[in-house]
């Protein structure tokens, strides 16, 4: 299926100002040589113009800030997320900072069941109780579920998406309350022990068939900060310990193996690319090449 590539420049649920220009960092990464020497069909529809701080008042709510903002990009990504994906394409949904995932996931989930592999250092499990932040960035996953809080947000929750068929790969930071729901949830959690343990390879193949299990398709969502601070600085919140751009790479060719095999891939975004965090657009440049990898672009 042709990919349709779509920037949310993004910044309300995270900290760290800078967030909103990951769409234009991954772009000038290479997004596009990237693309066209995987040869895959694309094409770039451009930017959301979802809600800026500039538009915002001081946050009232401390346990999870924006939401009204966060809400209204929410429902507007997922509709043009479910238009693209009526119309046959696989959504590149570039952050932005993570909640942005919120939309990407409801609009996803619209048609039919649908996985979620969730590549992290971090489990995005809070809710606005359990949050230590209240930065929703760190909420999108239990969003999605419509665990705790969210159950009375509709608006956040994506339809057809299962725990049993949900796996966080990479795992090294969870707060307190957001690893003891996680032990308590079907939820399958492959930490960065696993992968020392087992190989990034392996632990990949295990979650997507975990992912793909009984259900149709399957949205990856791939966190810069899942990579070690070395080679993506770029991110608001890293975290020391993460895995490496080989191993990055060798999960996406993972991802890209099934998708050709099944046709499993029905949405990917790529989230949490600060420029102004950078250093020379590294990470603008990591992103766009594991896009790519994730769509099939292979060395030889
Ligand atoms: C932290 C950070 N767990 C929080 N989360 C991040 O604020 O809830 N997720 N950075 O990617
Ligand atoms: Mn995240
Ligand atoms: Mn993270
Ligand atoms: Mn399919």
């Amino acid at each position: 299926s042709p990919v349709a590539v779509l920037g949310v420049p993004f910044a309300l649920g995270a900290d760290r100002r800078g967030v909103d220009m990951g769409p234009s960092a991954i772009r000038y990464g290479g997004l596009s040589a990237a693309l066209d020497t995987a040869g895959v069909d694309y094409t770039d529809a451009g930017d959301l113009s979802p809600p800026t701080l500039q538009s915002q008042p001081a946050s009232a709510d401390a346990s999870a800030k924006y939401l009204d903002a966060i809400a209204e990009m929410t429902d507007t990504l997922a509709d043009r997320v479910a238009t693209e994906i009526a119309d046959g394409s696989v959504p590149l949904v570039l952050g932005g900072d993570h909640s942005i995932a919120m939309g990407t996931m409801r609009g996803a989930a619209q048609a039919s069941e649908l996985g979620v592999i969730w590549f992290d250092a971090h489990g995005d499990y809070n809710t606005p109780t359990t949050s230590p932040s209240g930065n929703v960035h760190g909420m999108p996953l239990a969003a999605a579920h419509g665990y705790g809080d969210f159950a009375e947000m509709p608006w956040a929750t994506a339809p057809n998406v299962a725990e049993e068929n949900t796996v966080i790969v990479g795992a090294r930071s969870l707060d307190a309350d957001e690893r003891a729901v996680l032990r308590e949830s079907d939820i399958s959690v492959f930490t960065m022990a696993d992968i020392d343990k087992q190989g990034i390879g392996s632990v990949t193949d295990e979650a997507l068939d975990i992912a793909t299990d009984g259900v149709d398709d399957i949205h990856v969502s791939l966190d810069l900060d899942w990579l070690d601070p070395d080679d993506a600085p770029g991110v608001g919140t890293p975290v020391p310990g993460g895995v490496t751009y080989r191993e990055a790479h060798t999960a996406m060719e993972r991802v890209a193996d099934r998708d050709a095999a099944e046709s499993v891939l029905r949405s990917l975004d790529v989230v949490e690319v600060n420029p102004i965090l950078d250093q020379r657009n590294t990470t603008g440049e990591r992103a766009a090449e594991l896009a790519a990898s994730a769509f099939g672009k292979r060395i030889l």
